[in-house]
């Protein structure tokens, strides 16, 4: 079971960083952060907590070469990168995947998004990109919580060895722990947290429904 914070607004996160270090699994780093403050405030936020899972979330989409110039920019503070999975493998995501090989770093990729508009691009394209993911073999794939549907098949196609983490639990509308019955290891929750008043009892909170809600699915459905 996991809890990865989203940290999107630009802005100061040492404080919060170090108060939930010890409640949560990791971070994600959003794009508005990365480019208001540098990619080397990664760094100096993993600093605050060295061992959670710490993912860059530059959604690539690019030519293999303009995506390795991209990660190689933030790799060295992070994990894991994610890119979007409909740019496909060859000269794209294998070259990235290779990069990130070679750099001890992991790669993960959008399945499919957690927004109502996700359906008009990935209802088509979902099948096109579990055939990428499955050549692929990436170490993570992101896949929506607002749409569990999807989670579960992403779990039953490419099995348990691959990390799956799920955004859209609070603002977004999921409820915490829906995407772990559906076979999610980790969900993504942002504003839910950040834009608590409290984010320590935000997360606290979050965390105890993600328990209840996986103790009451286990056994009737997927769980991690
Ligand atoms: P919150 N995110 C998302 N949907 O929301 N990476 C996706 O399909 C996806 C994402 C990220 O709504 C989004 O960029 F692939 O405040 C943000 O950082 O909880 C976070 O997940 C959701 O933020």
């Amino acid at each position: 079971m996991g809890l990865l914070v989203a940290l999107d607004r630009p802005g100061g996160y040492e404080e919060l960083v170090g108060k939930l270090c010890s409640r949560v699994d990791g971070f994600k780093l959003g794009l508005p952060l990365l480019m208001a403050r540098g990619p080397g405030y990664a760094g100096l936020l993993r600093r605050r907590c060295r061992d959670a899972l710490w993912v860059a979330d530059l959604k690539l989409a690019d030519i293999g070469y303009v995506m390795r110039l991209t990660a190689g920019l933030v790799a060295e503070h992070v994990d894991a990168v994610i890119a979007h999975g409909f740019v496909g493998v060859e000269g794209a995501l294998g070259e990235l995947k290779d990069y990130l090989d070679s750099l001890g770093k992991r790669l993960v990729v959008v399945a499919s998004m957690s927004h109502p508009g996700a359906r008009e691009a990935y209802d088509h394209a979902l099948p096109r990109i579990l055939e990428t993911l499955e050549r692929l073999r990436p170490w993570g794939v992101v896949a929506p919580a607002t749409r569990p549907g999807v989670v579960g098949i992403v779990r039953r196609r490419l099995g348990p060895g691959v990390a799956i983490m799920s955004p859209g639990v609070g603002a977004q509308g999921a409820e915490p722990g829906s995407a772990l019955c559906a076979g999610a290891d980790y969900e993504i929750v942002g504003r839910a947290i950040t834009g608590s008043g409290d984010p320590v009892e935000a997360a606290e909170r979050i965390r105890r429904e993600q328990e209840a809600r996986l103790s009451n699915c286990r056994g009737t459905s997927h769980g991690s």
